[in-house]
């Protein structure tokens, strides 16, 4: 890539940079059609590892499960990289509410 990158794409390339941390290594690539994800028990690590802050009860194994099971839509085993992405628009949308109220209130007591 020439130059720094944006934020965004800094922010996009460390999602996808997570992802492939957590995926199985099947030294697949994403031009290649095998199937590739992260395994349930993967997909506990990088809850526990990466969104303790922005998800409660990622320790709680229970609401884990449920949630991974929520995400696999295909009901394959493994959380694909839609799978995922769909886990990062669940967490932005209430984030982004957060942020809004959080920049209003700054407005208000200024
Ligand atoms: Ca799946």
């Amino acid at each position: 890539m020439i130059g720094d990158p944006s934020e965004l794409e800094w922010a996009v390339q460390t999602l996808v940079k997570n992802y492939d941390k957590y995926a199985s290594k099947g030294g697949c690539c994403c031009c290649c059609k095998r199937q590739r994800g992260i395994t349930k028990g993967g997909f506990r690590k990088m809850l526990t590892h990466e969104l303790n802050h922005m998800l409660t009860d990622t320790k709680n194994k229970q609401a884990a499960n449920k949630l991974i099971c929520d995400l696999d839509e295909n009901h394959d085993g493994m959380i694909s990289f839609d799978e995922y992405w769909t886990l990062i628009g669940g967490i932005a949308s209430p984030i982004s509410c957060l942020i809004r109220q959080q920049e209003e209130s700054v407005k208000f007591t200024k």
